[in-house]
């Protein structure tokens, strides 16, 4: 089990590139974030390939009707997934179709986003969190670099929050880890730089000191 609260957004379009980025860095992270990007570069397949290196989380933000989101939560879960991430905006029945589908693979919903013009979903993050935890999720989405947004969300809930938006979005990992999150989630910052594993393990220390700090 690797002791690390880095989840890698692995947003390349190359599948060599994907699987090589991966395999240097399964022992520095504790899951890989495969995105639309990946898949669209190639094939659902890459799932499966990723699964046998380290944990894989499908950032599908699952979002349409019940048996369309079944059909891609089995996807997922037959290819390895660890986990699946889904909106919640649809409604309880779409989310907790995904639920279902999912077996024992973890299912995140989020319920607040990083980007600027994301006040539509997070002024209603209450909302859905209530329909996500009645439709029995693992654990949540919410932005790591809007950390009041991120502190309100982690005192509705003690499941697992995993927070995007550090570094090329602005966000710390440290202020996200002090304001509840217990995944943080990097992408650029880590497989644009010319030593990926070390930006990691950067992540990884700063996170570490943060803790013995607190
Ligand atoms: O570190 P970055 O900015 O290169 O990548 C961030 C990743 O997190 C990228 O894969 C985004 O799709 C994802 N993400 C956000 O950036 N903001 C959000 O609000 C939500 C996500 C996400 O992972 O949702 C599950």
């Amino acid at each position: 089990m690797v002791d690390s609260r880095l989840v890698l957004a692995l947003d390349v379009m190359d599948r060599s590139r994907a699987i090589e980025i991966a395999h240097s860095l399964r022992s520095t992270v504790f899951a890989v974030k495969i995105n639309w990007p990946l898949i669209l570069a190639g094939s659902g397949s890459i799932i499966g390939e990723i699964a046998k290196i380290t944990r894989v989380i499908c950032d599908f933000k699952v979002a349409d009707i019940p048996n369309t989101n079944s059909l891609i939560a089995r996807f997922a879960r037959d290819q390895g997934a660890w986990g699946i991430i889904s909106h919640s905006f649809t409604g309880f029945e779409s989310i907790r179709s995904v639920v279902e589908a999912s077996g024992d693979m973890k299912v995140f919903s989020v319920v607040a986003m990083s980007h600027p013009g994301s006040d539509l979903i997070n002024g209603n993050y209450e909302k859905l969190m209530d329909i996500s935890e009645k439709a029995g999720v693992y654990g949540y989405i919410a932005p790591g670099n809007k950390i009041s947004d991120l502190a309100s969300i982690r005192k509705k809930t003690e499941k697992i929050i995993m927070s995007p938006g550090i570094g090329s979005q602005g966000g710390k990992a440290s202020d996200a880890v002090k304001a509840g999150a217990d995944l943080i989630i990097v992408g650029r910052s880590i497989y644009e730089s010319s030593d990926p594993v070390k930006a990691a393990e950067m992540i990884n220390m700063e996170i570490l000191k943060s803790e013995t700090e607190s």
